[in-house]
């Protein structure tokens, strides 16, 4: 079985300090919170960025500069967000493809979200497709609804994408697929055979879908876009304390956590 690769969600787009006070919102925020992320076990970094308000926002410079931060700090792999926040243009969303990071999410289906509508219509996600295939950007196909494993597929073969692919499933978010153990099998009953996956639980499924993860060979996602608590009522005190969890879990059951470098190599970037 590969290394354990983590990564750190740390930010997204819909929590707000009101909900967890230590929830990273400057650039320099962002930066200290990787390097403790990184420093706890996390080779990835899933990045969303807010204005100074705390609204979130998918420009450019906000993204280069959060990146920045990043990068003084640590070689940690930077993954953008193209989902941003619901009601966001295509053209919005795209902004940090520009940056040219080394992977970016590509979420291949439109689902419900919450009370709101997760919108990825064909034109989106070939659009999202190209410019990532254009730049040399890996893909996380973030996967909310069985169907769009089978977009992630109609898009290989219109040579949009490039196998082995790698999937995040995001699951438990109220409306889309649910977060048991037995959804998770499912979905990794049905992809590729040599493509990798993490798996995203949203709120309480997070710990034991990550223990799931863990003992069947796939990649753990945790963090403040997820989950805000440590425990049944406790608030985690930093996306880091998430990440050491998780690491420290995966080293108790045998198996160890990859480096930054270590990540690369398994997921061909
Ligand atoms: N904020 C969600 C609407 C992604 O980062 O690619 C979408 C999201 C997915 O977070
Ligand atoms: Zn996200």
């Amino acid at each position: 079985m590969d290394k354990l690769i983590i990564t750190a969600a740390m930010v997204g787009a819909e929590v707000t300090k009101e909900h967890n006070p230590a929830l990273p919102i400057t650039a320099e925020e962002i930066g200290e919170e990787a390097y403790r992320c990184y420093r706890a076990g996390a080779s990835i970094i899933h990045l969303h960025v807010r204005k100074e308000d705390g609204r979130p926002t998918q420009d450019r410079e906000v993204f280069s500069r959060a990146i920045e931060e990043i990068r003084k700090r640590c070689d940690v792999i930077v993954q953008v967000s193209t989902g941003g926040a619901v009601g966001m243009s295509a053209e919005e969303r795209m902004q940090p493809l520009e940056l040219k990071p080394e992977m970016a999410t590509l979420t291949t289906g439109t689902c419900n979200f919450g009370s709101e509508i997760f919108t990825n219509p064909e034109g989106y996600i070939e659009k999202f497709a190209l410019k990532m295939k254009e730049y040399g950007i890996k893909p996380e196909i973030e996967v909310f609804e069985r169907g769009m494993i089978s977009n992630a597929l109609t898009l290989v073969k219109k040579g949009l994408l490039s196998t082995p692919l790698h999937f995040d499933f995001v699951m438990g978010v109220p409306g889309a697929i649910p977060g048991e153990v037995r959804d998770l099998v499912y979905l990794v009953d049905s992809i590729p055979e040599g493509s990798t996956w993490t798996v995203a639980g949203i709120g309480r499924t997070e710990t034991p879908l990550s223990l799931a993860a863990i003992a069947m060979g796939g990649n753990v996602r945790v963090g403040f876009e997820d989950n805000i608590y440590y425990s049944k009522g406790v608030l985690a005190e930093s996306n880091a304390q998430l990440v050491e969890r998780i690491a420290r879990i995966s080293r108790d059951a045998g198996r160890e956590v990859a480096s930054p470098d270590e990540a690369r190599r398994i997921l061909g970037i």
